[in-house]
């Protein structure tokens, strides 16, 4: 009799699959909080395998700053073969930066930078973030090196060099302070050819930079202004090269 019951105990009280009705608009909902934070507030990661992954970018057009001599052009930038490829060329490149905002978070960013041995001698790449309110990035303007069009001084909301190569020479850099009275700590070395990999970890009192893994710069100041991220090729002379980015990874989840 005992046997009976276990046998039909394990027939009858196993639990059967439940099924739990989610209306179509429920589906949706739970959904959404996935979708927003993959792509806006905690995640965000381009590997360039698609065109579309230019929609995330805007482009800086004409002469833009520095009074450097190359013009920038939509046509200078492409994605191929898995990359964003920025090309300079007859003082004619290209500089793309985010649509949307950042006010902290890790950057991490694979890029190879044109090499002066081989036509990239006056090649200036650089991944960076500049101030929202600044010279010149969500404008398309021609703007003086101290201010900008919306009255927006250099560099009181700040900048971050996550990645420059220009004349031998690497760098990064964090600026403050309003033009004249701006300042600048920087670390770098000697200039890096090939593949590497450039972060940048922007906490709320301090900012770290490496660069494959090793600490170059820590600056202990809050940037708590909206920041872009630009990458552009710019020149200090005829620049002719590419300008590689394999992806770019940034999580605001700290
Ligand atoms: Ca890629």
């Amino acid at each position: 009799m005992i046997v009976v019951i276990i046998l039909l105990c394990v027939q009858q009280c196993e639990p059967e699959p439940v099924e739990i009705f989610v209306s179509p608009i429920m589906q949706r909902v739970s959904f959404l909080p996935v979708l927003f934070n993959a792509y806006d507030f905690q995640h965000w990661r381009a590997d360039f395998g698609n065109p579309n992954e230019l929609n995330a970018f805007g482009y800086e057009l004409g002469n833009v700053r520095n009074n450097e001599p190359q013009v920038y052009t939509s046509t200078m930038v492409s994605i191929e073969s898995g990359y964003l490829v920025i090309t300079g060329n007859d003082y004619t490149s290209g500089s793309v930066f985010t649509n949307r905002t950042f006010t902290g978070g890790t950057f991490t960013i694979r890029a190879q930078f044109p090499h002066y041995s081989t036509g990239g001698d006056y090649c200036w790449g650089a991944i960076w973030l500049l101030g929202d309110d600044s010279c010149c990035a969500q404008q398309q303007c021609t703007c003086a090196w101290s201010q900008d069009s919306t009255g927006g001084i250099w560099a009181e909301t700040g900048e971050l060099d996550i990645a420059e190569n220009w004349w031998g020479w690497h760098a990064n850099a964090a600026h403050w302070g309003a033009w004249p009275n701006n300042y600048v700590l920087q670390g770098g070395g000697q200039w890096l050819s090939g593949w590497h990999t450039y972060t940048l970890e922007w906490l709320p009192s301090s900012v770290t930079f490496y660069v494959d893994g090793v600490q170059t710069l820590t600056v202990a100041r809050a940037y708590d202004d909206p920041m872009r991220l630009i990458v552009n090729l710019a020149m200090t002379g005829d620049c002719n090269g590419q300008m590689l980015i394999d992806w770019i990874e940034w999580n605001g989840s700290l």
